[in-house]
């Protein structure tokens, strides 16, 4: 067995999986024959240090790439499988989070009668997502399918991968959530909350195996993969992104810096590569960078489909 299968036989799969595979499947099936389906990863991924978890090592990703491309691509045609961590950012929700939701709304008394009203100049902001949400809703457009730990991404990433593998080049996987590069095996684990009058643990990570190889090989051999890449050291960014390109023979890998991925992405091919950027106009007027992101991909794929690249 390769290294990623041993890897997979360790892990237990996420609570009701048989049914979560079976909406996959079914969401691709019911999908008419023209649709493009992307599967967006979004968010970070756990790693749990207990059996019984109080204590898990997380990361900061919020979602914020992940959910609001789905939506763009669903703007786009596109079919949209979200796989996403539990608790981030989820499409269209996105907008209303904390209390940004309350202030737009107002209470009016009439006649003794109280009804909720959206405040003025926020109904323009909410209509056009209202309207798309309604929209997605009735075409069954978007799948959601949450995620805590690695465990359950890598079982969920396989399993959405292998039910696009029917739809063949119209599929597009686009590979945003932040996924740990490394997790404590279930044997290594102790089974109770970790005891600090045992003195301080000493806690030793393993090396995640990169499953980009089964996935563009074996699990979706014809789709469009897109992953991404994120660094702190500019340096290492395009270096690092051409070798990912070379190991693992995907399209393209979107390379990104912590400090400025809201701002600037490069898209990276095995031998080009240019920027997507906002200017200071378009971060001024609230234009998302994952619109621009998303009208480039779609093209993309288009050619790929039509067998143009
Ligand atoms: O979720 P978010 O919008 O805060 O961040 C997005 C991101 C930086 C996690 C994403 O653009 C990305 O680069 N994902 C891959 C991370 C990695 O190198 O594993």
């Amino acid at each position: 067995m390769s290294g990623w299968e041993v890897f997979y036989e360790s892990l237990t799969p996420p609570d009701g999986f048989e049914e979560t595979k079976r909406k996959l499947q079914e969401f691709c099936q019911r999908q008419s024959p023209q649709t493009k389906i992307v599967l967006v990863t979004s968010g970070g991924t756990t790693i749990p240090l207990e059996h019984n978890t109080v204590r898990f090592v997380d990361n900061f990703s919020a979602g914020t790439r992940g959910s609001a491309s789905a939506e763009y691509f669903l703007g786009a045609g596109y079919a949209v499988i979200f796989v996403f961590r539990q608790k981030s950012l989820e499409p269209f929700s996105r907008h209303f989070m904390g209390q940004k939701f309350l202030n737009m709304l107002e209470m009016v008394d009439e006649n003794e009668c109280l009804s909720i009203k959206v405040k003025g100049s926020n109904v323009e902001l909410l209509r056009p997502i209202l309207h798309q949400y309604q929209e997605v809703e009735r075409s069954g457009r978007l799948l959601q399918v949450p995620f805590t730990t690695l465990s359950d991404y890598m079982w969920l990433l396989r399993a959405a991968s292998e039910s696009l593998s029917s739809i063949g080049s119209r599929a597009m996987l686009y590979l945003a959530a932040a996924v740990s590069d490394f997790y404590v095996p279930m044997d290594k684990m102790p089974t109770h909350k970790m005891q600090s009058d045992a003195g301080p643990p000493t806690i030793s990570l393993q090396l995640v195996p990169k499953v980009l190889k089964p996935l563009v090989n074996m699990w979706v051999p014809n789709a469009y993969v897109v992953s991404f890449k994120l660094e702190t050291d500019t340096a290492l960014l395009i270096k690092k992104s051409r070798e990912a390109l070379k190991k693992y023979n995907h399209k393209l890998v979107i390379a990104n810096i912590l400090q400025t991925r809201k701002f600037r992405v490069v898209f990276v091919f095995p031998d080009t590569d240019y920027e997507v950027t906002l200017n200071d106009q378009e971060i001024a007027d609230n234009i998302e960078i994952e619109s621009k992101i998303v009208d480039d991909l779609a093209k993309k794929h288009d050619n790929y489909i039509s067998g143009m690249v």
